[in-house]
C-alpha cells in the first residue's frame, strides 16, 4: 500500500538555502517512509497523533519534508524559519536536528549522518578567529604539522611538575602542548598556579633557542563561569585555551570565541563523543559535530586518528571530520584538525599519507613514555613530523636521528 503523507515530499529538491538539510541513517521494521515521516513529524509541527490545533498553513510553512529515501537513508529538510538564532543557538538547531527522535519508540535505531545550512544561519556565527592560518602565524610554522603532546600522566603533577615536563617538550622541538581533559583545578595542580608556571616554562625555551610553542589550558567548566576563567588564564599567562565542547556545550565554544576579551586560540576538545558517535546505528557523526564546532569557532579540533591510533574510528569518518573542520564552501577560516590518541612517532608516516600535513599531531604516552624520557620523546615526534613533511621515510630518518631511532625500537 502506497504510504503518504504530508510531510512526505519525495522527489522534491528543497533549497538548501532556505532549509536545514539533514540526512538520517534509519534502522527500522516499519516502511523507511512511515520511519522518515515519523522524525519529520515530532521535529517540526506534528506529534504522535493529530491535532486540532495543526493546519495546512502551518504545515505548509514549518512542517519537516522527507525529500528522498535511498535505501536505510532519509534526508529530511526543515524550514529555516523552524529556527531561532539570536535565543536559542546551537542548542535549538540541535533539538530540531538531533533531539526527541532518537527516543521514538518505532525507530530501532537512527544516526544523523550529516547536515548543511543555509547562509541565513551560517551568517549568524562567526567561525575561528585563528584557525590553521592563525595558528600556523603564531607559532611560525608555515608548512609542517603542529606536533604537541598531552600532559601525562593526566592527572597527578604538581605545577612545578608539569611545568617542567612542558619545558622539556619545548627543548625537544613540539610546538603545542595542552592540559588532559580531566585536568582543571585539582588541589594537587591549581589552575591558575599551573598557568604561570607554563607560560615561564615557555618563556624559558623562548629565551634559550628562540623557539615558540603554545599551550592549552583547561578551562571546561560551568557555563557561568567559563569565560571569566578563561580570562583569568589569559591575564596570567595563557598562550591557548582547550574547551571539551560535548560536556561543557557548543555554546561555552561560541561564549569564548566571541568575546572580544579572548585573545588566544581556542582548542576543542571531544570527550564523551564515543557515546554519541561509535555505534553505527545510534547517535550522530563527528562530522555534524566538526560543522557546529567551526561555526562556534573552535581554532583546534580533535577529528581521530584516521585509524592508526587508541582510538576506534575509521581514515573515512575522519576524513569527513577533517573536510568539515577545512571545507571552502562554509564561510569561515578553517579549523585545525587535531589527530590524539594512542599517537607515536612511527604512526606519523601513515597518518600524514591520509590527512596531509595542514593537522596538529599530538602525542601524550608517545612523548612520556620515550626509554629517553619527555625531552627525547619530544625529540623524536618532532623528527618523524620533519621526515614525513620532507617525504623521507622515517625508517631511512631514524638512520641518524637516535631518538627516533629509539621510539621506533620500542613502539615501531
Ligand atoms: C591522548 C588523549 C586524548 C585522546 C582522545 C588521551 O593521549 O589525551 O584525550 O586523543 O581521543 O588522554 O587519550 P595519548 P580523541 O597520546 O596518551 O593516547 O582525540 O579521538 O577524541
Ligand atoms: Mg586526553
Amino acid at each position: 500500500m502506497e504510504y503518504s503523507n504530508k510531510y512526505l515530499h519525495l522527489g522534491e529538491e528543497a533549497d538548501p538555502d532556505a532549509n536545514v538539510i539533514c540526512k538520517y541513517k534509519i534502522k527500522t521494521q516499519m516502511d523507511m517512509r512511515e520511519a522518515a515521516v515519523a522524525i519529520a513529524t515530532e521535529q517540526s509541527t506534528g506529534t504522535w497523533t493529530g491535532i486540532a490545533t495543526l493546519n495546512d498553513k502551518i504545515l505548509e510553512q514549518y512542517g519537516g519534508r522527507v525529500t528522498d529515501i535511498s535505501g536505510n537513508i532519509a534526508t529530511i529538510a526543515f524550514p529555516e524559519e523552524d529556527f531561532s538564532m539570536d535565543i536559542g543557538g546551537v542548542p535549538q538547531i540541535l533539538s530540531v536536528i538531533a533531539g526527541n527522535l532518537f527516543g521514538l519508540e518505532s525507530i530501532q535505531g537512527v544516526r544523523l549522518e550529516d547536515v548543511s545550512f543555509p547562509r541565513s544561519i551560517l551568517g549568524e556565527f562567526k567561525g575561528p578567529k585563528f584557525g590553521i592560518e592563525g595558528m600556523r602565524s603564531i607559532l611560525k610554522r608555515p608548512h609542517k604539522p603542529l606536533v604537541g603532546t598531552i600532559v601525562k600522566p593526566k592527572i597527578g603533577l604538581s605545577p612545578k611538575g608539569y611545568a617542567e615536563y612542558i619545558y622539556e617538550s619545548g627543548m625537544g622541538g613540539l610546538t603545542n602542548g595542552k592540559d588532559d581533559e580531566t585536568l582543571s583545578n585539582q588541589k594537587f595542580c591549581p589552575l591558575e598556579d599551573r598557568v604561570v608556571a607554563i607560560a615561564e616554562a615557555i618563556d624559558r625555551v623562548k629565551q634559550e633557542t628562540g623557539h615558540t610553542m603554545i599551550h592549552a589550558i583547561n578551562v571546561s567548566t560551568n557555563g557561568h563561569q567559563i569565560v571569566e576563567v578563561a580570562e583569568r588564564a589569559q591575564e596570567l599567562g595563557a598562550t591557548e585555551l582547550m574547551v571539551d565542547v560535548l560536556t561543557c556545550g557548543f555554546g561555552a565554544v561560541q561564549a569564548l570565541a566571541e568575546d572580544p576579551s579572548i585573545k588566544v586560540p581556542i582548542h576543542v576538545h571531544r570527550t564523551m563523543h564515543g557515546a554519541m558517535t561509535r555505534n553505527p546505528e545510534l547517535g550522530i557523526a563527528m562530522a555534524v559535530f566538526s560543522k557546529l564546532v567551526r561555526m562556534c569557532g573552535g581554532d583546534a579540533l580533535h577529528v581521530g586518528t584516521f585509524g592508526v591510533g587508541k582510538m576506534k574510528g575509521r581514515a573515512e569518518e575522519d576524513l569527513a571530520n577533517q573536510q568539515a573542520c577545512v571545507d571552502p564552501t562554509m564561510p569561515y577560516r578553517p579549523v585545525m584538525p587535531v589527530c590524539s590518541g594512542g599517537m607515536h612517532p612511527a604512526l606519523i608516516e601513515p597518518l600524514v599519507k591520509i590527512a596531509g600535513l595542514d593537522i596538529q599531531v599530538q602525542a601524550g604516552g608517545g612523548v612520556a613514555g620515550h626509554p629517553g624520557g619527555v625531552r627525547d620523546g619530544a625529540r623524536a615526534m618532532a623528527q618523524a613530523v620533519d621526515a614525513a613533511s620532507a617525504g623521507i621515510p622515517f625508517i631511512e630518518y631514524s638512520k641518524d636521528h637516535k631518538e627516533l631511532h629509539e621510539a621506533i625500537k620500542k613502539w615501531g
